[in-house]
């Protein structure tokens, strides 16, 4: 089963992650920030990974390190819960509308970390988040799940709809990326041996 729990502490966070990557997208999350948990309950929900996330940080200063720290944790946890990759589909791409917003997304599980990053958010802040804090999210995400990640804006005037057209399309390919090909069940997908 690829399952994991993880946890990871320093002096500005205390984070704990669950995961089910077999799961049915269940979730269970607090990390203090109403608009992430929003987020990631859509990753959750359209990946059909099971998450429970639960974060301390110290979002009195703002939310800055709790949105990295959850991105470092949640991409170690993936890591492990990946393994070895046998069968997996491996490459998957997304485009992903939410109303006004258009959203391409493209991923490779080659355990090369690397974030592609086109988005131009048309205001500093949704809520009380701080838009620039997607991408900190996505980097620390991938560099840690070691992921090749690929996010491009192709369209949108709704700062709310983008960032939740990302973080449903990066669902989207999650879930088609890691899904089994029956056909390669045991093989890992890469002609070097190892991914
Ligand atoms: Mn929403």
């Amino acid at each position: 089963m690829r399952k994991e729990k993880h946890s990871r502490k320093t002096n500005e966070t205390d984070i704990s992650v669950q995961m089910n990557v077999d799961g049915s997208g269940v979730s269970e999350i607090d990390t203090g920030i109403d608009f992430f948990n929003h987020m990631l309950d859509q990753l959750a929900k359209h990946s059909l990974i099971d998450l429970k996330i639960k974060a301390k940080g110290d979002i009195n200063i703002d939310y800055h390190h709790t949105v990295e720290d959850v991105g470092i944790c949640l991409g170690e946890t993936l890591n492990k819960c990946v393994g070895d990759k046998k069968g997996i589909h491996r490459f998957a791409s997304v485009l992903l509308p939410m109303d006004d917003a258009l959203i391409q997304i493209a991923i490779d599980f080659s355990g090369r970390p690397y974030l592609f990053w086109d988005v131009n958010f048309p205001t500093s802040k949704v809520g009380n988040f701080d838009t620039e804090l997607f991408s900190e999210f996505f980097r620390s995400f991938t560099m840690n799940a070691c992921i090749n990640l690929h996010i491009k804006l192709i369209h949108g005037i709704n700062s709310h709809h983008i960032g939740e057209a990302i973080f449903k399309g990066v669902a989207q390919s999650l879930k088609n990326a890691l899904s089994i090909d029956p056909r390669k069940s045991k093989i890992i997908p890469s002609t070097k041996g190892s991914l």
